[in-house]
């Protein structure tokens, strides 16, 4: 479609309109409305030991599941950096009572969804965060992916298992990680208490005190959740909007893209002249925004 075409049909889906003829680079900001319709600007890894529930609480929040691979979906475990996006809302009517009032939906969302909390179903929500998550592997072979991604990580939720003793090795491993990457804006999440008693989870929220302190996650919010059952999604919204802050974001200095995940999209066993390059995805330094780029060769 010509581009005025484009833009009418990003209206009729709720987005900002975005026309590139009037759009003034130099105004532009990590929260501007038209930019945080389409593009996400935050990159928050999920860390911690394996299987403790990082694809899945990523999958709770935007909707999106990161464990797409053959491999991957045959061993139920994470290989590659996981890419999802996220929109996180807030209703408008300060009455509406949180965290419900905090709320999430995959990218492609409008920007000013309904509210859905009973009593408020009138009021519109408003678009306050565009998240990428950067969803990494926890297996201890994987830690050097691991590293990849915590290169472009602005805050992360660091899962642990409340099902398991605190700490496991890769929950200890992940934490010293972000600590030498001076990462401080960490979230950390008391994964599948749906599996345990009131009291085992106190127990384990003294154990994971005890475990952070004198850490960089010192002092970070340890919220109790069931990925599975999506209990407590909402303070995590919450919590990512006061305790990650909005990153400086150059948009007009010259791109440096750091490449954090490759994909090949040739089918196996194609012939020479029919490759087409490949998909290096990452993140834009100075603007800082996951993207994937077609390489053409
Ligand atoms: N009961 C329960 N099970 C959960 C919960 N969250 C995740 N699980 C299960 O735990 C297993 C591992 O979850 P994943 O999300 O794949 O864990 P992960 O941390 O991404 O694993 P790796 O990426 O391989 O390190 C899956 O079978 C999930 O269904 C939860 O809140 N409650
Ligand atoms: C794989 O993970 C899914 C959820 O992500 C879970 O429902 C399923 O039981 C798991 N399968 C195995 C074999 O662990
Ligand atoms: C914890 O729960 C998971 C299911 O998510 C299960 O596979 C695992 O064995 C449990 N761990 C313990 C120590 O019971
Ligand atoms: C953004 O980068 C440009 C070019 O590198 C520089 O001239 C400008 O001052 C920077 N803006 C901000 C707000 O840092
Ligand atoms: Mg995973
Ligand atoms: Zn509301």
């Amino acid at each position: 479609p010509s581009p005025p075409d484009a833009v009418s049909i990003m209206a009729r889906r709720g987005l900002m309109e975005q026309d590139l003829t009037k759009l003034d680079v130099t105004k532009l900001h990590p929260l501007s409305p038209e930019v945080i319709s389409r593009q996400a600007t935050i990159n928050i890894g999920t860390i911690g030991h394996v299987a403790h529930g990082k694809s899945t609480v990523v999958k709770a929040i935007s909707g999106v599941q990161t464990v797409r691979f053959k491999n991957e979906l045959e061993r139920n475990i994470t290989i590659k950096l996981g890419y999802a996006n996220a929109k996180i809302y807030k209703c408008e009517d300060d009455r509406c009572p949180r965290p419900m009032c905090y709320k999430a939906y995959g990218s492609g969302k409008e920007d000013t969804p309904a509210c859905d909390v009973p009593g408020f179903e009138n009021t519109r929500m408003k678009l306050l965060r565009h998240v990428s998550f950067v969803d990494c592997p926890g297996h201890d072979i994987l830690m050097a992916t691991m590293l990849n991604g915590a290169a472009i990580m602005d805050g992360a939720l660091l899962l642990i298992a409340a099902n398991e003793s605190c700490p496991q090795p890769q929950t200890s491993e992940h934490l010293a990680a972000v600590e030498i990457m001076r990462l401080q804006h960490l979230i950390i999440l008391q994964n599948k208490i749906d599996l345990i008693q009131e009291s085992a989870a106190m127990n384990q929220h003294e154990a994971i005190q005890k475990f952070i302190q004198g850490t960089i996650a010192e002092g970070a919010p340890v919220v109790p959740i069931s990925a599975q059952l999506k209990y407590n999604i909402d303070v995590i919204c919450e919590y990512i909007i006061k305790k990650i802050p909005i990153p400086e974001r150059n948009f007009t200095s010259p791109p440096n893209m750091i490449v954090i995940r490759s994909f090949d999209v040739n089918k196996p066993g194609s012939e020479v002249d029919e490759i087409r390059g490949g998909v290096a995805g990452g993140s834009i330094l100075r603007v800082c925004m996951q993207i994937s780029v077609l390489i053409q060769n």
